[in-house]
C-alpha cells in the first residue's frame, strides 16, 4: 500500500515523478559516457558540472516519487496545498551550476559568476518562502519578489556573460547564443507555471503542474546539457561527437 501510494502521489502525478527520474538519468549517462576518458582539464570541467546536474535531479525526482519530498501547507484560507520541497533542494544545487557553465563558456570573471549565483540563490530561496507562507498576500508578494530577481538574473546574463561572450571563438559565440535562449526561455516558464499551478492560483492541478516541471527540468538540463556537449567549443575542432 505504501509502495502504490507512493508511486502514484496524490493525483497520479507519480508517472511524471518517475518519467523525470529516468530521463535524468538517460542524460546523466548519456554525458558520463561522452566523457568517459576526457583528460583536458578544460572539458573536464564542463563534464564533471553538467554530469552533476542530472544527477542531482534524478535524486530529487526519486525522492518526490516515494513521497518523501512532499509537504503540506495549510493556508489561513483553509486550503491545504501539496508542496513538493524537494524541487527546491534540487534547484538551490542545479541552476547555480547551470549558470556557472554557461558562464565558463562565456570566459566571465568570477566577480560576475558570484553575481549570477547570489542573485539565483536569492531567487530560489524567495521562491521556496512563496511556497511555503501560510498568507496568499505574502505568497504573492515573494512570488513578485522571486520574479524580479529572476528578471535582473536574465538581463545580467544577455548583457553582461553575453559581453564577456563575445571575446571568445566563434564556436564558443554560437553555442552561448543557444543556450542564452534555452535558460531565457525555459526559465520564464518556470515562475508562470507556480503562478498557475496550485502554489498560486490552482487553476492547473498537481498532475498538470507535475508534467510541466518535469517537461522544463528536462529540457532545462539534459537538453542544455546535450547542446553545451556537442559543442566545438568544449570538445574541441575535430573531435565532437557525430
Ligand atoms: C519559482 C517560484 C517563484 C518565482 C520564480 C521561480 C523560478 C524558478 C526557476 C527555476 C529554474 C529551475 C531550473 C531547474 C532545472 O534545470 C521558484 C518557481 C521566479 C527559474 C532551470
Amino acid at each position: 500500500v505504501a509502495l502504490q501510494t507512493a508511486s502514484l502521489g496524490v493525483e497520479g502525478e507519480g508517472i511524471w515523478l518517475a518519467l523525470g527520474t529516468i530521463l535524468m538519468l538517460l542524460g546523466m549517462g548519456y554525458f558520463m559516457q561522452q566523457g568517459w576518458g576526457v583528460t583536458d582539464p578544460r572539458q573536464k570541467e564542463f563534464y564533471i558540472i553538467t554530469i552533476l546536474i542530472p544527477g542531482i535531479a534524478a535524486a530529487s525526482y526519486l525522492s518526490m516519487f516515494f513521497g518523501f519530498g512532499l509537504t503540506q501547507v495549510e493556508l489561513v484560507t483553509g486550503r491545504v496545498v501539496d508542496v513538493y520541497w524537494a524541487r527546491y533542494a534540487d534547484w538551490l544545487f542545479t541552476t547555480p551550476l547551470l549558470l556557472l557553465d554557461i558562464a565558463l563558456l562565456a570566459d566571465a570573471d568570477w566577480r560576475d559568476i558570484g553575481a549570477l549565483v547570489g542573485l539565483d540563490a536569492f531567487m530560489i530561496v524567495t521562491g521556496l518562502g512563496a511556497t511555503l507562507m501560510k498568507i496568499p498576500t505574502a505568497r504573492f508578494a515573494f512570488w513578485t519578489i522571486s520574479t524580479v530577481a529572476m528578471l535582473f538574473l536574465l538581463y545580467f546574463l544577455v548583457a553582461t556573460v553575453g559581453a564577456s561572450a563575445k571575446e571568445t571563438s566563434e564556436e564558443a559565440q554560437s553555442t552561448f547564443r543557444v543556450l542564452q535562449w534555452i535558460i531565457v526561455i525555459s526559465w520564464s516558464v518556470y515562475p508562470v507555471a507556480w503562478l498557475v499551478g496550485t502554489e498560486g492560483l490552482n487553476l492547473v492541478g498537481l498532475y498538470g503542474e507535475t508534467l510541466l516541471f518535469m517537461i522544463l527540468d528536462v529540457l532545462a538540463k539534459v537538453g542544455f546539457g546535450f547542446v553545451l556537449l556537442r559543442s566545438r567549443a568544449v570538445v574541441g575542432e575535430g573531435d565532437a561527437p557525430t
